[in-house]
């Protein structure tokens, strides 16, 4: 089989980061390790803007880390002269929808593109069911598929780059002085938990920090906590900080949105992650580090069934105490309004083995193919 050698992928952002998080992995990551062409179009540039380094907004075309980006203003661009060569594959970012005249001339090709609806990520048994069925567009004559990413064997898997290493593959103290120096703060001493957060601004954060500036709801042997809280809604609602580490063991900071690289590297070196959406929470299981999941919250309370077709994954195999801790946990913080966070101390006793079964977690899915790979695979016997 042959890797098709030009994509195209389309991106809208309906809110966040999520929607163009994910879409840029996957063009960095077929460019870098498939040697493929990628056009990106993106109908928002400064979304993407604060991840990566050195994007022009004024730009309609450049090429970032070997990316062709585009600004996806209007569907006319797509009728541009310049826009050389003809994909092989068309990637609909999150049912975003393809602009009708790109499909019209694309289906009047000799050899039209293959056409892939990627799909939300979940830990639903469905999702191998449904994972790679075809979808023959109603008027244009273009193979259409469905790619949804997952946990199983037969589902697309997760986005994971050949070279990123798993947290526990990094040295902590190389890395945790780099993470904590570039953005201008002293390393944390070696007895301090270290949380970071990146949540929905409901997230029962207060809570949190009472919970922490108490000596027994820290892990054993920990003096004192450090919560590096991600700039967004959650970050302005906090008002006054919790006061300086000497006085309570809790020090609380503000970080600046950082590249994405770097986000990944600060999950790495942090005790505890709270992450939410999408990237993020893929991005904290390859960080093999405990974790808390503020799922991003849905009609009818559908993000419930999604958050425990994962924890029942993710609980399999441990302890019973800490399957229930780490549920009763996910759930309070996943409450709305937010649950009580005295579920907090329950998991505390558990925390060795939490953070084993973490790096056995993490080590266990980078053995399974990446999506991007299995994309490319996907697509090159479908051509
Ligand atoms: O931002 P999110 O909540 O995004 C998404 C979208 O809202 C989407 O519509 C929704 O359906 C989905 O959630 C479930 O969370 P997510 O997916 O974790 O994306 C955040 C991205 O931002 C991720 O790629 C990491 C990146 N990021 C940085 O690059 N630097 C930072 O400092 C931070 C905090 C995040």
């Amino acid at each position: 089989v042959r890797t098709p050698a030009r994509w195209e992928i389309f991106c809208r952002v309906i809110d966040n980061y999520g929607d163009i998080g994910v879409c840029w992995r996957l063009a960095r990551q077929l460019v870098a390790e498939h040697g493929v062409a990628v056009r990106l179009w993106l109908d928002a540039l400064p979304v993407l803007a604060p991840m990566v380094d050195g994007l022009d907004l004024e730009a309609a075309v450049q090429t970032l880390d070997g990316v062709e980006l585009r600004a996806w203003s209007d569907d006319l661009a797509l009728d541009a002269e310049g826009l050389a060569g003809w994909p092989e594959v068309v990637i609909e970012g999150f049912g975003c929808g393809l602009p009708e005249r790109h499909l019209d001339r694309l289906s009047a090709r000799a050899t039209p593109p293959l056409w892939i609806v990627l799909e939300y990520l979940s830990a639903e048994p469905w999702v191998a069911e449904h994972h790679g069925l075809a979808s023959p567009p109603p008027r244009h004559r273009l193979g259409r598929f469905f790619f949804f990413p997952g946990f199983d064997e037969g589902t697309g898997g997760l986005l994971r780059e050949r070279e990123l290493p798993l947290g526990h593959e990094v040295p902590d103290d190389l890395a945790g002085s780099c993470v904590w120096q570039g953005r201008g703060l002293a390393p944390p001493a070696p007895d301090t938990f270290t949380v970071s957060v990146f949540a929905y601004p409901d997230a029962p954060i207060q809570g949190l920090f009472e919970a922490l500036r108490e000596p027994d709801s820290r892990p054993t042997g920990r003096r004192a906590s450090r919560v590096a809280v991600a700039p967004g809604a959650l970050a302005e609602s906090l008002g006054n900080l919790p006061g300086t580490p000497s006085a309570i063991g809790l020090e609380v900071l503000r970080l600046p949105f950082v590249r994405q690289t770097a986000f990944d590297e600060l999950l790495r070196v942090c005790d505890l992650n709270i992450v939410r959406g999408e990237d993020s929470f893929v991005r904290a299981q390859w960080a093999a580090r405990p974790f808390v999941w503020h799922i991003y919250p849905q009609p009818d309370d559908a993000h419930r069934i999604k958050l425990d077709a994962f924890l029942d994954r993710y609980c399999r195999g441990m302890s019973g105490g800490l399957a229930q801790a780490i549920r009763d946990l996910w759930h309070a913080f996943n409450a709305r309004p937010a649950g009580s966070l005295a579920v907090w101390c329950a998991v505390l006793p558990y925390w060795t083995d939490w953070e084993e079964h973490a790096r056995r977690w993490a080590s266990q899915l980078a053995r399974s193919p990446d999506l991007c790979s299995r994309l490319v695979r996907f697509c090159a016997e479908r051509l």
